[in-house]
């Protein structure tokens, strides 16, 4: 059976694009193969963060993933620090990735590009190692991420190709998967920019209330010209609107263009917005119920035992090929 793995770290408030590009396809996916879903809160510590947000941010996700339709009977859905098998194959395979290739990472040049060399933690270097682990403990073959995430994708299969030409089959190979429509919602405020959660200028969150989303979308920058025409060049403001409609529609970009011949751009941000809290807003009441409820909480908890079970058998395969001595 296919084996799908994907997390998002709970650095900031989750905002639409994690909701397109992550959440809104979790469900999909825990009927076509064996799911493992996951709150990657060691990443989160590769920048500064408040113990209390921090942890904030990790029952928000969990409530989220519940809230998405994800089921704890089909889905494994646990914290990345509660398997510790996590921690122990970093500390072996950091040593299969090198300097070169992990400096070369165009999301650690970003996030480290305004800090010095003493500002710069050897996590946030390293962070490619550790999804690379929390990928392969799975034995995942698919991977679903968003446009930014492609490249720690491929460098794990640089990894694992390294790693099984040394030593045998040991490691499978995983691949990432991108959404054919939005695997990147840009800023609402500056669309040549991702919407991201730790640089919140032109996020919708998703714990904003529906006014307040419907107000941002309202005042998203648009372009020059009256036309709804997807164009990301010319016209990326329309473009990235376009691309969330669709998205939220499950339909393709042209089918959302053909929607809009002859709206004005007025108009034509309204319908976004019906069309945002159309999803957005049951998707949010869920949120709160399982929130208020804590049943989160033995979800992770039973989470954390299986994805254990199974994280340790790949742990102990890759412990032996690599020659460590076993007392059991
Ligand atoms: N703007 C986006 N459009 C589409 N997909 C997105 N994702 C994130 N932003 C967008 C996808 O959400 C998943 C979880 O992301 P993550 O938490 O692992 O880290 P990220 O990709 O770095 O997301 P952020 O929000 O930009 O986080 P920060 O600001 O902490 O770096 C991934 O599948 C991601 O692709």
């Amino acid at each position: 059976m296919t084996r799908i793995l994907s997390g998002i770290k709970p650095t900031g408030q989750l905002t639409l694009g994690n909701y397109i590009g992550a959440l809104k396809r979790f469900k999909d996916f825990q009927d076509s193969g064996e799911v493992f879903i996951f709150i990657a809160d060691l990443h989160a510590l590769t920048l500064p963060i408040d113990p209390e947000v921090l942890k904030e941010n990790s029952r928000d996700i969990a409530a989220f993933y519940l809230a998405s339709g994800l089921d704890p009977k089909k889905a494994t859905i646990f914290l990345q620090s509660s398997v510790s098998a996590h921690a122990e194959l970093n500390a072996i395979l950091q040593n299969y990735l090198y300097m070169g290739e992990l400096r070369r990472m165009t999301q650690f040049k970003d996030k480290s590009a305004k800090m010095n060399d003493n500002q710069i933690g050897l996590g946030l270097f390293a962070y490619p190692v550790l999804m690379a682990s929390d990928i392969l403990l799975y034995d995942a073959n698919i991977v679903p991420v968003g446009e930014d995430q492609i490249q720690h994708v491929e460098i794990t299969r640089d990894l694992v190709n390294r790693f099984n030409h040394r030593y045998g089959d040991i490691l499978v190979m995983p691949k990432a998967q991108v959404n054919k429509v939005g695997a990147r919602i840009m800023s609402l405020s500056d669309p040549t920019k991702k919407m991201s959660k730790s640089d919140p200028k032109g996020d919708i969150f998703l714990k904003d209330d529906m006014k307040t989303i419907r107000k941002k979308i309202m005042s998203a920058v648009t372009d020059l010209g009256c036309e709804v025409k997807y164009d990301p060049e010319n016209k990326p403001g329309i473009s990235n609107l376009l691309t969330i409609y669709a998205a939220l529609s499950d339909i393709s970009i042209s089918e959302a263009e053909e929607r809009f011949v002859g709206f004005r751009y007025g108009d034509f941000k309204k319908a976004v917005a019906d069309k945002v809290e159309e999803i957005l807003g049951p998707f949010k009441a869920r949120y709160e119920e399982i929130l208020a409820s804590g049943e989160y909480l033995e979800v992770l908890k039973e989470g954390a035992k299986k994805a254990e079970e199974i994280a340790n058998v790949t742990l102990k395969r890759v412990q032996k090929a690599v020659g460590l001595l076993p007392i059991e």
